[in-house]
């Protein structure tokens, strides 16, 4: 299936053209066809002799309902742009031609109707010659009457070349409905109906509703008046919804699959839009209507310089980074709507900008200079911004929270779910050096630096990034539960490195029973030099005397984590066949560790 929107200007004969075509009443209301005149977004739909469909969303030509016409558009990717052969082009064929362009749609049809009326040649020159300027290019050209039947076999021919062109978006992307519809049928409940531009929709799927992020689900599909169990974007569908009230929906809303968007409040965007003052001085005022899909909501506007903007909404936004949104001034619309000739028709439609998402959930700028830097790092950001991009300037993120601003080229976790900028990420890793060096110049008798006091100097937000960065820093070891300089023996001042490597093996037959003083002394190493070897990670130090191998923490922990839980003392000294001596400083030094927790009764359990 494909998607196409009319569009044009009042009484132009889009409704016309499409009873025409598919034999169906796009006008709903009966006040519409009392009045001859479309107020709200029509459906109708044609089979192409491929036997593919062609749905359409009729759009209303009325200036007062130019919101209603953008919610019509919005989510579709192709036009068919209608200009009356006896009317030529008018006021809202520039704002409807203003808008496409602004969203960036390329494809679509110029058809000339009423063409029994006049001689089409004149509208066709003057349409083409606005249309060639904007992102349409230029159009096949085609031209109807819908009284008389004729042009309508080579407008038939001309869709499907369209449709045959038209790319077939990714049935695995992210799913999002527009919705533009929302009634109750009695005995299904609420029903919605909108335009899927990609993705797959399945009957028991879970989506939210936004902005309440409300989720529920759906119990039923329709796709052009037939049921289905799944369907895949582009469609115009209609859900039946378990989990709302039909007053609870209503057009503007959207029903997305969960961590698949990101909910934006702020956006910094690029105003795209050719017809701007100039790049560095945009003429956009203070506030202004933020238009996506068929969704809108005014919003504040802080310039940036350079064509970038920050947007604050009113209400928040699915949105991915590459995504094309309209601004509309409703001020100047209004201004430009005024009375027939204070201004040409076919002007350029001042008060409608183009712009692309750079970042759906940008850094507040709060600190001096951020505007600046701001600008300066976004101004060089391709469109549509990578995930490269995105991450420089979050520097460490969850994994979820990239993925769900639409971005390209996630790179691998670092550490659990984080990632991290490759720069941001060297730097750390350097400054884990630089403190684990000085905590051993300024604390030479500790056995190390605590992974949390790391974690707090390095106002990291997890403990597993400081795990990570030290199993990548060279120079950095994790032993016992601290951080120390990567050492062993072979470091150690001369002389020491002997005695300590006959200590170490002797504790290789009993690994948690700490060597005797008179032992230490026989091997002329006093509480002094024992610090040192800590220092250099030859040893972990429990107490002035006992020490054991720099592992034995670890080892520990392990055999710990067998017994059941909890365990006492004596229970653990016999698993570790170790010593009262010693196994009472090790279960404090695990405990400090927070590897092992002491219960108000004296026995210990492993932390989880
Ligand atoms: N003679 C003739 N009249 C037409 C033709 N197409 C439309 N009309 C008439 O033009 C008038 C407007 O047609 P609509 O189809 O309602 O126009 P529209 O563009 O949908 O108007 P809005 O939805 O209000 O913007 C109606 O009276 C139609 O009967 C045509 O090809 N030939
Ligand atoms: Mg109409």
């Amino acid at each position: 299936m494909h998607v196409i929107a009319t569009a044009g200007h009042v009484d132009h004969g889009k409704s016309a053209l499409l009873r025409a075509l598919t034999g169906m009443e796009p006008d709903r209301w009966a006040l519409e066809r009392q009045r001859g005149l479309t107020i709200d977004l029509g459906y109708a739909w044609m089979r192409l002799p491929s036997g593919e469909s062609l749905a359409f969303v009729d759009v209303p030509g009325h200036a007062r309902f130019v919101t209603n016409m953008l919610a019509g558009v919005g989510p579709v990717p192709a036009v068919l742009f209608v200009v009356a052969a006896d009317g030529g082009w008018m006021p809202q064929s520039a704002e409807h031609l203003a808008a496409i362009d602004a969203l960036g749609i390329s494809r679509g049809l110029l058809v000339i109707t009423r063409s029994d009326l006049a001689d089409p040649r004149g509208a066709t020159a003057q349409a083409l010659a606005h249309i060639r300027r904007s992102s349409l290019g230029d159009l096949r050209t085609v031209a109807v009457s819908a009284v008389t039947g004729a042009g309508l076999q080579e407008l038939t021919n001309a869709l499907a070349e369209l449709a045959a062109a038209m790319p077939s978006p990714d049935p695995g992307a992210p799913v999002r409905i527009w919705v533009d519809r929302a009634f109750s049928i009695t005995g299904s409940g609420t029903v919605v109906t909108g335009t899927l531009p990609a993705g797959t929709v399945s009957r028991g799927d879970e989506l939210l509703i936004t902005p309440e992020m409300r989720p529920v689900r759906v119990r039923g599909i329709q796709s052009l008046g037939r049921n289905a169990a799944s369907v895949s974007g582009v469609a115009r569908i209609a859900l039946n919804l378990r989990g709302v009230d039909r007053a609870d929906v209503a057009r503007g809303m959207a029903l997305i699959r969960p961590g698949q968007w990101t909910m934006a409040r702020h956006v910094d965007l690029r105003i795209t839009d050719g017809r701007t003052a100039s790049e560095e001085n945009i003429d956009l005022p203070g506030e202004i209507t933020v238009h996506i899909g068929a969704a809108r909501t005014p919003a504040r506007v802080r310039i940036l310089g350079s064509g970038l903007a920050r947007l604050s909404l009113r209400d928040p936004l699915p949105l991915h980074v590459g995504e094309r949104v309209l601004l509309r001034d409703p001020g100047a619309a209004r201004e430009q709507a005024m009375p027939a000739g204070s201004r040409a028709p076919g002007s350029s439609w001042r008060g409608l900008f183009g712009a692309v998402v750079l970042d759906p959930n940008p850094p507040p700028l709060t600190r001096r200079g951020a505007a600046a830097r701001s600008i300066t790092e976004l101004a060089s950001w391709p469109d549509p911004p990578a995930a490269a991009d995105l991450l420089r300037r979050r520097k460490l993120v969850r994994s979820a929270e990239l993925r769900a601003t639409g971005a390209d080229g996630l790179p691998e976790p670092v550490a659990a779910d984080w990632l991290a900028d490759s720069q941001t990420w060297s730097q750390l890793a350097s400054r884990l050096a630089e403190l684990v060096t000085d905590h051993a110049r300024t604390d030479p008798l500790a056995p190390g630096l605590p992974v949390d006091a790391a974690r707090d100097a390095l106002r990291l937000p997890d403990r597993r990034l400081v795990l990570a960065l030290a199993a990548t820093t060279e120079s950095v070891a994790l032993k016992g539960g601290v951080l120390t300089g990567k050492g062993g023996t072979s470091d150690l001042p001369a002389g020491l490195a002997s005695a300590v490597a006959s200590l170490l093996a002797d504790l290789q037959a009993r690994p948690f029973d700490a060597p005797e003083s008179e032992r230490l002394r026989e091997l002329g190493l006093d509480k002094r030099d024992l610090a040192v070897a800590a220092r250099y990670g030859a040893l972990l130090r429990l107490t002035d005397q006992v020490v054991l191998a720099p592992d034995a923490g670890d080892r520990a922990a392990r055999i710990l984590s067998e017994l059941e839980q909890p365990f006492t003392t004596s229970q653990a000294r016999v698993a570790l066949a170790s010593t009262r001596r010693t196994v009472i400083p090790l279960l404090e030094h695990l405990d400090r560790q927070r590897i092992t927790q002491r219960l108000p009764d004296d026995r210990r359990r492993i932390r989880p």
